[in-house]
């Protein structure tokens, strides 16, 4: 009786030290890189029709260098690509250029993140670039297929504002998330005005929110006022500016067993995290990291279900050997744990 004892309290520890060990370690994914002979970024990836399209930004080799700004990030096109099958075995097309800078007349520069949407048939490519001001807008080209053509409305949409636009749909409903730190200047808006003076608050202070709001129904302008993704910690508070997993930039939404999730860059400390709601609009609570820091400074994602598989796309510098302006995408396998927590991927960097 004792020895059988024994034996069930050592198996009840081993496997609580597993299961500690298995959330505490990264683990190491399969991975493919998606366009082994370029450098595309910032993957926004989507399933139209049944199959996988991807709208990355497209870095290239610009002699234009950094100045804390992010102005080494000096796109000037976008491509579209599609794959026939699934992310670790289908074929890849590059459908080339499907427009570029001279083709928006409000940009100056920088060509940053894109996702897409579809509604009734048409196609809405959401783009980030400087205005003639510097100020980095959120555009929209539409298409009739998922490749384009792609037509460039002549403004940026009012109301929107820094970077990284990712749009997610539900009912109908489509939900704009948009937002980025530092050179992506959203330190420089509270609420939704713009303010030259707006500083990234102190550490100790609350960290500041990504925004949201409804396309409306003409998919090219908002529905409502840009409100505040709340993201929150346990106990039910705004994370800090000083914690490591505070909202940088990179918003996407994606829902899995009812639930929403939101996940995002946390930029200076390089991770993607994760945190869930029960609604597109928040609160959302902090629930963990996707993947622990990559190879190169930014780390910018997806997360999709194909064929009832679950995939991160991202992107890393280990290709171009570690240079943060030259990056590739890449597709991962993702995995739920029982009780919808997210096995962290491990990244490969620092
Ligand atoms: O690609 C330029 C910027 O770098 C993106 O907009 C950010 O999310 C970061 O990946």
């Amino acid at each position: 009786m004792k020895l059988l004892k024994s034996i069930l309290l050592f198996s009840a520890l081993f496997a609580t030290l597993g299961f500690v060990a298995a959330a505490g370690s990264p683990e190491k994914a399969p991975e493919r890189y998606l366009c082994p002979d370029d450098y595309m970024a910032d993957p926004s990836a989507h399933v139209f029709n049944g199959k996988i399209y991807i709208y990355p930004s497209h870095d290239w080799d610009s002699p234009v260098r950094d100045a804390d700004d992010g102005n080494h990030f000096d796109m000037k096109d976008y491509h579209v690509f599609s794959i026939d099958g699934d992310f670790m075995t289908g074929k890849v097309t590059d459908h080339g250029v499907i427009f570029s800078l001279d083709d928006v007349p409000w940009a100056s520069r920088q060509l940053w993140a894109a996702d897409a949407a579809e509604k009734d048939g048409k196609y809405y490519h959401y783009f980030t670039a400087r205005d003639k001001e510097g100020l980095f807008k959120i555009g929209v080209a539409v298409g009739d297929t998922p490749v384009g053509p792609f037509k460039v409305m002549d403004k940026p949409i009012e109301g929107a504002y820094s970077i990284d636009p990712a749009v997610f749909e539900e009912d109908g409903r489509y939900y704009m998330y948009f937002g980025g730190l530092s050179g992506g200047q959203l330190q420089k808006y509270r609420d939704n005005v713009y303010d030259p003076a707006g500083e990234i608050p102190a550490k100790t202070e609350q960290s500041l929110p990504p925004r949201v709001a409804r396309l409306a129904d003409d998919m090219v302008s908002l529905a409502e006022a840009p409100r505040a993704v709340m993201i929150l910690d346990a106990e039910g508070n705004p994370l800090a500016e000083g914690d490591k997993h505070r909202f940088f930039e990179a918003s996407w939404l994606h829902k899995y067993n009812g639930k929403y999730y939101f996940s995002y860059s946390t930029g200076t400390t390089h991770y993607i995290c994760y945190a869930i709601g029960d609604s597109p609009y928040g609160p959302f609570t902090y629930a963990g990291e996707i993947l622990t820091p990559v190879v190169g400074w930014t780390t910018h994602h997806s997360i999709l279900e194909h064929d009832g598989k679950w995939w991160l796309v991202c992107h890393d510098s280990k290709p171009s050997g570690g240079q943060s302006r030259l990056r590739s995408m890449k597709a991962l396998p993702l995995t739920y744990r029982e009780d919808g927590t997210i096995v962290t991927l491990d990244g490969g960097g620092k």
